[in-house]
Order: structure tokens, then C-alpha cells, then sequence
């Protein structure tokens, strides 16, 4: 939308950050509210349909070949065992299911089965996301094609301190991808983790980054660092909680049409922490065990939690703007 800002100065967001935590929650939230109904929280459900043995050396990641972690190499599932993935997340009620996979680009062979993964899970009446590395934009318009809604692919952290993280691609890689995929009309999905052991000017960067892309991300996934064993990062300090929701809170202002994810990292953080997530702009996680290859909240527990905080589901696009219960 024409009113939205794409030209914010660093020394904007870092004056954001550095304000009182209640006024920062108070700007934050009276934004969320003049765009998006204050009690209601998008649900999609994820599933890794290749796992493993990435060439890539994403500091964080379980799934790099280059780190001994306990996670074991996968092959592209079959088809059968993807839907009925699916049907269980929409049963369970999430609205979309995002499949990922650990390659550092599809070839366009990979490309035709998970379009085939992308139609079928579409028939299932759910939105769809993909995330599978970098795009061609001809491989975008085939994902387009096949009905594909979102495509998942982060900046990560700032450009200053991604070189610490990742060297086997760069940042204007992620941000050809993006384009990619935005010019094939698919909405994007883009954001970052935090914990990495960057600055709170790195996280106003990527912050940034994001705000001023052309068009704001449709979706802004900000993930805690899940510290995995066998990675780089795996004795990383534990973010400040308070720290994390200050930049759901500035995700939220700078960028106030979008769906900010309060996405890995959940298991490790308090109902209370999460609540406050939500009160800062936060409008959509991931349900279900498991994210990729580690740990989510038991369905259980964020059922509850979402009772106890009057937060209902959002209802899928496509049909009404009723209200849904997480229904398992
Ligand atoms: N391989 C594809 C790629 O990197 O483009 C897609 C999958 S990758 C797992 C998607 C995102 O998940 C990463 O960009 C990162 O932000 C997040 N992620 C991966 N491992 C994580 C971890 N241990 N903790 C938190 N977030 C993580
Ligand atoms: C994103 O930003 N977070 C999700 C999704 N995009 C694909 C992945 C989180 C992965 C957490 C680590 C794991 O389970 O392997
Ligand atoms: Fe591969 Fe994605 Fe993990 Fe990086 S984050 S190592 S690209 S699976």
C-alpha cells in the first residue's frame, strides 16, 4: 500500500529499540490493531519433505552436511506421505502447510514433484508454502503455476554480520530469490533468526532490510536460534526474552500489513513471554511437535495457552472471516 514506509534510516529503528519497553509495546500494539483483529493469531504447520545432507554451512543449521548432528539424511518423500501430513495439520486446524527442504537450490526435476506436493496439498483446501533455497525466476513462475501462495526464504541477519553465519551464499542471493519470487506473484515469506551472536544493530539491520525491500514481506518469520548440537552455534548465550519481543514489537511498526511469525525457539520460551509476543504484533506461528527437525510446543499446550489468552485461529482465506478453534 502506497502509505507504507520502504526508507527507513538505522537511526530510526535504533531510536524504536532504545525506547521505554511499555512505550515501545503501547506503539506497537496500537498498530497491530488499526490492521489486524487483536485476537486472532494465523496457525500453519510444517513439515521437512527432504531432510539432511545440505551442501550449505548455515551456522545454525541441523541440516548442513558439514556439521555431525544427530539429524539423519532423508529422501524426498513420496507424495502419499505428504498429503496425509497434510490432512492431519488441517484436521488439527492449521489454515496453511509449508513443506521445506534442505538443498541449496531444487533442480527442476525436484521442482515438478513438489509442485506435484504443492497442487495436491491445495486440493486439501490449505494454503501452501514452500521453502527449498534458491530460485530461478522461471522455477518461481513453475511454483506459481502450481498454485504456490508463499515462498519461505530469509535475510537471515544483517548483511554486515551474515558472513559470521553463512559463506556458501550470499546476501544478494537471498535477495535475487526474493525477487524471484515476488515477480512471479507469489507472496513472500522473509525474516530472520535471532541469538546468532550479532548486535542490536545487526537486528535493527536485517529489520531494515526488510522494510525497505520493495514491497514488505507478506509474511516475517523471527526465529530464536534452536541451538542445535554439533553446529557452530550450539553453545550460543540465550537471547535476552525481552530483547526478542522488542523486535516483534519494531517488525510489527515497520512493517504493519505483514504477518510476523513468532516462529522456532517457542519450546524454550514462557507462556508469559509468548503472550507479550502476541501483544507486540506477533500473529501467526507454527503448530504441531515439530518445526523442520526439532522441537515445537506439544498441540496440547498451545491449545491451552490460546484458550487462556482468548486468542482464537485465524479462518482460512479462501472461505470466511469466521473465527476457528485450534480443533484437535
Ligand atoms: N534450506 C532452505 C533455506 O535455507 O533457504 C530452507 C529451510 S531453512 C531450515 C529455513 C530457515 O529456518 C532458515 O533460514 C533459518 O532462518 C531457520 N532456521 C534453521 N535452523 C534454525 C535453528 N536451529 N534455529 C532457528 N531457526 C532456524
Ligand atoms: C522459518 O523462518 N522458520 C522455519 C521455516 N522458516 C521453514 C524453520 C525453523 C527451523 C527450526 C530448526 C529445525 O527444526 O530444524
Ligand atoms: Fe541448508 Fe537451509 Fe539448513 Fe542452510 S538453513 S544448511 S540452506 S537446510
Amino acid at each position: 500500500m502506497s502509505s507504507m514506509r520502504h526508507d527507513w534510516h538505522i537511526s530510526e529503528v535504533l531510536e524504536l529499540f532504545a525506547l521505554p519497553f511499555n512505550d515501545l509495546m503501547f506503539k506497537a500494539h496500537q498498530v497491530h490493531r488499526a490492521y489486524f483483529p487483536a485476537n486472532e493469531v494465523q496457525v500453519s504447520t510444517l513439515l521437512s519433505i527432504k531432510t539432511g545432507a545440505c551442501p550449505e554451512d548455515c551456522g545454525y543449521c541441523s541440516q548442513s552436511a558439514r556439521y555431525d548432528t544427530s539429524v539423519e539424511r532423508e529422501r524426498l518423500l513420496p507424495l502419499n506421505e505428504v498429503l496425509a501430513s497434510a490432512q492431519r495439520a488441517k484436521e488439527t486446524g492449521a489454515t496453511r502447510f509449508c513443506m521445506g527442504a534442505a538443498w541449496r537450490n531444487p533442480t527442476d526435476k525436484n521442482l515438478e514433484v513438489v509442485a506435484e506436493m504443492v497442487q495436491g496439498v491445495k486440493a486439501l483446501g490449505m494454503e501452501t508454502c514452500v521453502t527449498l533455497g534458491m530460485l530461478q525466476p522461471h522455477q518461481a513462475q513453475r511454483l506459481r503455476q502450481a498454485g504456490l501462495d508463499y515462498y519461505n526464504h530469509n535475510l537471515d541477519t544483517s548483511p554486515e554480520f551474515y558472513g559470521q553465519v553463512i559463506t556458501t551464499r550470499t546476501y544478494q542471493d537471498r535477495l535475487d530469490t526474493l525477487d524471484a519470487v515476488r515477480d512471479a506473484g507469489i507472496h513472500v515469506c522473509s525474516g530472520g533468526i535471532l541469538g546468532l551472536g550479532e548486535t542490536r544493530k545487526d537486528r535493527a539491520r536485517l529489520l531494515q532490510q526488510l522494510a525497505n525491500l520493495k514491497q514488505h514481506p507478506d509474511s516475517v518469520p523471527i526465529n530464536d536460534l534452536v541451538r542445535v548440537e554439533g553446529t557452530p552455534m550450539s553453545n550460543n548465550p540465550k537471547l535476552d526474552p525481552l530483547e526478542f519481543i522488542r523486535v516483534i514489537a519494531i517488525a510489527r511498526i515497520l512493517m504493519p500489513q505483514s504477518y510476523v511469525r513468532l516462529s522456532a525457539g517457542r519450546t524454550e520460551m514462557s507462556d508469559e513471554m509468548q503472550a507479550w509476543c502476541f501483544f507486540a504484533g506477533a500473529n501467526s506461528i507454527f503448530y504441531g511437535d515439530k518445526l523442520l527437525t526439532t522441537e515445537n510446543p506439544e498441540e496440547n499446550h498451545d491449545r491451552e495457552l490460546f484458550k487462556r489468552l482468548g486468542i482464537e485461529c485465524e479462518a482460512p482465506k479462501a472461505h470466511s472471516h469466521a473465527h476457528a478453534s485450534l480443533n484437535c
